[in-house]
């Protein structure tokens, strides 16, 4: 029970094609369901006291996990209206050159990927399916584990400013979003544990938001050693990876089957979304896009721009 999944760690990339690894959910937290969680996870487990006052946030329930200070999890965060928004711009916007994609290294840069797939191009469905993530903003390079000095792209306007605000309730303002990586998980494609710590500015919290299908987290130690905790994380969620979760090795370790909420699904969409619910339904995806502010300020962004990456931070 929550051991590691083996392989891929940042060799070429740090999602890969592992089987199912967390067959047994008996102590997975699940802060949806708390009648669901063992006396053990429910000592662990507490509501976060933390107010929010801007009125999206207001009648959200925010978990925190003792021996994780920074660590929260809110549930729920997203509007159904809000996780089809991003659905759309993660698959027909954010995988669009000069944005990096899984595919670039290999086959150059590919055009409207899912716009093709939907006309029935074979080329464009056999790359969607094979789609793994997306990076935006400051182009993060897998195999060097560095940040890409010519290829920034603005950041998007829509994931900022929603960052900047969840950052800022949580008291983690002023918040920059100044990268992304966005993940399409499937069954068969999860994340392997791993520590994000390419960005210059160590204490602003990754923020993370959950669509689709539900998923396993694993939130470990500083270590390898430490046994990682088991959460659930559902569509809507967002989690906010702060203080010393920050350098807490995490992963994915299960996408779990006919979890795809309603709204999202395509008996119930709208159906000018109905190319979106396929797309999710198909192959159990989960979309994950997370952001993290990679420079300490504007002097150290400067710096980067001319001299491209800084050997020590600080
Ligand atoms: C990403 O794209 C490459 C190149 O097209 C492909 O070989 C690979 O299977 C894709 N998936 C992952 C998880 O890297
Ligand atoms: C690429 O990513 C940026 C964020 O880095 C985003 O604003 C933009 O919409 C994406 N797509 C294109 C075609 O630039
Ligand atoms: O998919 C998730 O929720 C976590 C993603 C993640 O760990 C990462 O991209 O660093």
């Amino acid at each position: 029970m929550g051991k590691w999944l083996v392989g891929l760690f940042g060799i070429v990339s740090v999602v890969t094609q592992i089987e199912a690894d967390y067959p047994d959910t008996t102590n997975v937290i699940d802060f949806h369901n708390l009648e669901n969680n063992t006396p053990e996870n429910l000592q662990v487990l507490e509501q976060s006291t933390m107010s929010f006052t801007k009125e999206e946030l207001l009648s959200k329930k925010i978990y925190t996990f003792k021996g994780y200070p920074g660590f929260y999890v809110i549930k729920d965060l997203m509007t159904p209206e809000k996780q089809i928004y991003w659905i759309k711009q993660a698959l027909e916007t954010y995988p669009n050159p000069p944005n990096i994609t899984n595919h670039t290294m290999k086959n150059g840069e590919i055009l409207d990927i899912f716009k093709r797939s939907v006309e029935g191009d074979e080329s464009a469905k056999n790359y969607l399916k094979k789609l793994a993530w997306c990076t935006l903003g400051y182009q993060y390079e897998w195999t060097t584990r560095k940040y890409h000095k010519d290829k920034f792209v603005q950041f998007p306007h829509d994931i900022g400013n929603f960052c900047d605000l969840i950052a800022c309730q949580c008291n983690y303002g002023p918040y920059k979003p100044e990268a992304a990586i966005v993940n399409f998980y499937s069954k068969d494609r999860l994340m392997g544990g791993h520590v994000d710590d390419a960005e210059y500015e160590m204490t602003k919290p990754i923020i993370s938001l959950s669509i689709g299908s539900k998923s396993i987290f694993l939130l470990g130690g500083e270590t390898r050693d430490t046994e990682p905790k088991a959460i659930f994380l559902e569509s809507g969620d967002c989690m906010i990876m702060g203080g010393r979760a920050r350098y807490c090795f995490h992963g994915i370790a299960r996408i779990l089957k006919d979890t795809i909420p309603e709204y999202l699904q395509t008996k119930f969409v709208d159906p000018k979304y109905k190319i979106y619910a396929e797309y999710m339904e198909r192959d159990m995806m989960r979309i994950n896009i997370n952001a993290r502010q990679v420079f300490v300020d504007e002097e150290q962004k400067q710096d980067f721009d001319t001299n491209g990456p800084v050997t020590s931070s600080q």
